[in-house]
């Protein structure tokens, strides 16, 4: 494998410098399949220890100064001293990530619903978003809808998109000047037969109903085996509607996994197309989100693995020779083209980057330098008592 030269790196330096990738909050806290919920020592107690947690992945890789909160699992009393809080460790407050997921009124929809009631719950609880958005200056409210039906006949579907946009307009027309909203499609589960935003076409058709504010997040874990989800990418950038991404790999379903473990290479794909479509130019205000879940790994320093795993693919992304490229597509050259696609690919950028990161105050091997620096054994001793943080909790 060819490895990436430090002249090589300098020409790739400034746009990965603008890598900033927002953990969530939830990656903290305990999780597993609906089977089993292994406890691990150190687990958050509150949402300060959570963020404290993601602190860490920001000062060992320089990756992540931003973290996503979820309501009602990250509500406090006072949200200004949360800022506060987070500002003290050099992070900023995140995506705001609604929960319509888990109260017993939502167990047939909640913007979607066919009781106005219910929608108004669901749009209320929205709006109560938006206002801790102000109070912390975060800037985006992400939309996932658990709403659904699992039996054909169950639900009028046509009635329910209806629903859904008029709902979503109330939400968008409270968004602020600076405020966006980014609504999150999966084509399955927990509903099965029909899910209200299964597609990346009916979010878009949703969104763009709503203006500029509104756009699109992407899920990597959320389509069907074979998806190209690369195209998706490319597309949603052509049209100025992709959002965010939310990060994490999968073998089957939603596994909500390591990003790039599954498939390193379609993190590549899909990092090459971020980088064709102006993803990481200055100013872009496309948001790189994980949404993961660690089961059986440890929560920190599986975070910085992911975070480590998107700025390496995103280097080899950097390298692809455009000129070359450009060149064998002109001759329609598809073995060259490919080629060159792939060079990127294999190059190794690992020893690059080590040495990069030193020259800018980072530890070389930022996995290395957490397990050295005993945050670990200071919270397994210290967070003891009181109830660790959930996947929902
Ligand atoms: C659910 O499948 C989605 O990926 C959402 O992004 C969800 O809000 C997140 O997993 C945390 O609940
Ligand atoms: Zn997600």
């Amino acid at each position: 494998m060819t490895a990436l030269s430090a002249a090589g790196l300098s020409a790739i330096a400034p746009q990965l410098e603008r890598l900033a990738i927002e953990v969530p909050s939830w990656a903290y806290g305990n999780s597993g399949t609906r089977f089993k919920v292994f406890t691990t020592p150190g687990t958050p107690r509150t949402v300060e220890e959570k963020i404290a947690d993601a602190a860490q992945v920001n000062r060992t890789t320089g990756l992540a100064p931003a973290v996503a909160l979820h309501i009602p699992w990250d509500k406090v009393d006072d949200y200004a001293a949360l800022r506060r809080y987070a500002e003290d460790l050099g992070m900023t407050i995140g995506t705001i990530n609604s929960n319509t997921f888990q109260a017993d009124q939502y167990k047939f929809g909640s913007l979607t619903h066919a009781d106005a009631k219910i929608r108004r719950a669901a749009i209320d609880h929205h709006l109560e978003c938006i206002e801790i958005m102000t109070a912390t200056g975060s800037n985006d409210l992400k939309i996932w809808l658990a709403d659904g039906t699992n039996y054909p006949g169950q639900g009028d579907m046509r009635q329910r998109q209806d629903n859904l946009a008029e709902s979503l307009a109330e939400i968008y027309a409270a968004l602020g000047d600076e405020q966006r909203m980014v609504l999150e499609y999966k084509f399955f589960e927990p509903a099965f037969y029909h899910t209200d935003v299964p597609d990346w076409g009916t979010s878009y058709a949703q969104v763009a109903a709503l203006g500029e504010k509104a756009k699109v997040c992407l899920d990597t874990g959320h389509h069907a085996p074979g998806t190209n989800i690369e195209f998706i990418v490319m597309q949603l950038l052509r049209l100025g509607k992709l959002g965010s991404f939310d990060f994490n790999s999968r073998f089957y379903a939603d596994d909500d996994l390591i990003v790039g473990a599954a498939d390193p290479f379609q993190l590549f794909r899909i990092m090459a197309e971020v980088v064709r479509g102006g993803g990481l130019d200055e100013g872009t205000d496309l948001g790189l989100m994980l949404d993961q879940c660690h089961n059986i790994e440890e929560k920190i320093p599986g975070q910085i693995r992911s975070v480590l795993n998107v700025q390496e693919m995103t280097a080899r992304a950097l390298l692809v020779d455009q000129e070359a490229l450009a060149e064998a597509r002109g001759n329609q050259d598809v073995l060259a083209a490919n080629a060159v696609f792939m060079d990127a690919f294999y190059t190794d950028v690992r020893p690059a980057l080590a040495e990069w990161r030193e020259s800018r105050g980072l530890p070389a091997d930022p996995m290395a330098a957490y397990a050295e620096s005993g945050y670990q054994a200071r919270i397994n001793e210290e967070r003891q008592g009181g109830q660790q943080a959930s996947w929902g909790a």
